[in-house]
């Protein structure tokens, strides 16, 4: 087990404190816990999705968390290293709005063939909404994942071509950050 180690080498951390907005102590903490759940140091889907479990615990996350997954794992070797877990956790819990909005918009596109289509849109809506469960009361005219996407779309979507460029997320972003907000997962965390 030579290879199993509880802290983070100065180089590690040196390479994470320039790619994250967390300082040395924090970036020590989350390795910390990250091994505990996670002694291989790798954490695989089945894994990643018993942690959105525990906090969803009435609903269904395992959709919404297989899609997650997949902007996670940056170099899609079908894990998740401590590496592209704490630097997507910097993003969506201290980013900028642009930074937050870039990794949001990859999560919508589904393809990543770099538009937004109402199906993409519709397939995220729908997983939030059964993770969500009734947990959530929602207004009549988002009370369904097809109300609720048809409702981003008419912000959203100026050119009317049933997809959403980029900058067209960011714009309507600005209008309606729950956009952006169902993303960030451990806020309450950090
Ligand atoms: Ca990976
Ligand atoms: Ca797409
Ligand atoms: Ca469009």
């Amino acid at each position: 087990m030579g290879k199993s180690q509880s802290k983070l080498s100065p180089e590690q951390l040196a390479d994470l404190q320039k790619n994250t907005y967390f300082d040395k102590k924090e970036l020590q903490q989350w390795y910390k816990g990250f091994r505990r759940d996670c002694p291989s140091g790798q954490l695989n889907k089945a894994e990643f999705c018993q942690i959105y479990k525990q906090f969803f615990p009435f609903g269904d996350p395992a959709e919404f968390a297989d899609y997650v997954f997949d902007v996670f794992d940056e170099n899609k070797n079908g894990f998740i290293d401590f590496k592209e877990f704490i630097v997507a956790l910097s993003i969506t819990s201290r980013g900028r709005l642009e930074e937050k909005l870039r990794w949001a918009f990859q999560l919508y596109d589904i393809d990543k063939d770099g538009f937004i289509t109402y199906d993409e849109m519709l397939q995220i809506v729908q997983s939030i909404y059964k993770m969500t469960g009734d947990m959530v009361k929602l207004p009549p005219d988002e009370d369904t994942p097809q109300k609720r996407v048809d409702k981003i779309f008419r912000n959203m979507d100026k050119n009317a071509d049933a997809r959403l460029t980029f900058e067209e997320f960011v714009e309507g972003s600005k209008l309606d950050p729950t956009i952006v907000q169902a993303l960030s997962l451990y806020d309450g965390l950090v």
